[in-house]
């Protein structure tokens, strides 16, 4: 197999959430480093590979893959152990939703460009930035709190942790990185603390790439 390369920012959430899956599945690959400070992603050269000029991209079987979501439905049909979808299609549309409430709805509107745009264009202060990422991210934790806490599962995903997993542990990290209060939601820092046991969580970790 050609090498496989992911197209990765340390503290990028969306990039860390495919980290995690190749982790998962055991997938060795080659980290190819954009710097999104330094606008490294917004190159021509990284616009040939992801015309959105965002992380991540994932070079894979001769294709180019983006949208986080989309590589990693991708690597659970090419490496199906261990699923990061449940099969029964009552489970699986829950377990997406939760994927979706974090890859959706609240990372779009906190993302770098997004609070670039804010700051620079519309002329929020620094205080008024992280109101407004502790305003969509406590909206949103507030929803999955209740759907875990309803499902009562070890994961978000489930028995196993999945695509949802994938989404929530990156997300809780920037939430603290914004300083974003989590204490409300002790369902989901439970579901955190099991995941950091699960070596695919904690060593891709941006602390350890
Ligand atoms: N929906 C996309 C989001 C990708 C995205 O926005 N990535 C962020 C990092 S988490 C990025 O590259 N931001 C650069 C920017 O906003 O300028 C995905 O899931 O892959």
């Amino acid at each position: 197999m050609a090498d496989i390369i992911l197209h990765d920012y340390f503290r990028s959430t969306a990039a860390w959430r495919v980290r995690i899956v190749l982790a998962l599945k055991g997938v060795d690959y080659i980290h190819a480093k954009v710097n999104l400070l330094e606008g490294a992603h917004r190159t021509p050269a990284y616009r040939a590979l992801n015309p959105q000029g965002v992380v991540p991209t994932l070079e894979i079987d001769g294709l180019v893959l983006t949208q986080s979501l989309a590589i990693i439905d991708y690597l659970d049909a090419r490496f199906p152990e261990p699923p990061m979808v449940p099969k029964d299609p009552a489970a699986r549309a829950r377990v997406l939703a939760k994927a979706l409430v974090i890859a959706a709805d609240i990372h779009p509107i906190n993302n770098l460009r997004v609070l670039r745009y804010i700051q620079g264009e519309l002329g929020a202060d620094e205080a008024a930035r992280d109101g407004w990422i502790a305003q969509w991210i406590g909206e949103g934790f507030t929803a999955l709190e209740t759907m875990a806490k309803a499902d009562g599962a070890r994961f978000l995903s489930g028995d196993t942790p999945g695509i949802a997993d994938a989404c929530l542990i990156p997300q809780l990290f920037n939430a603290r990185r914004f300083h974003v209060p989590v204490e409300a939601y002790p369902t989901l820092l439970a579901i955190e603390t099991e995941a950091m046991a699960v070596p695919a969580f904690a060593g891709t970790h941006p602390d350890r790439v």
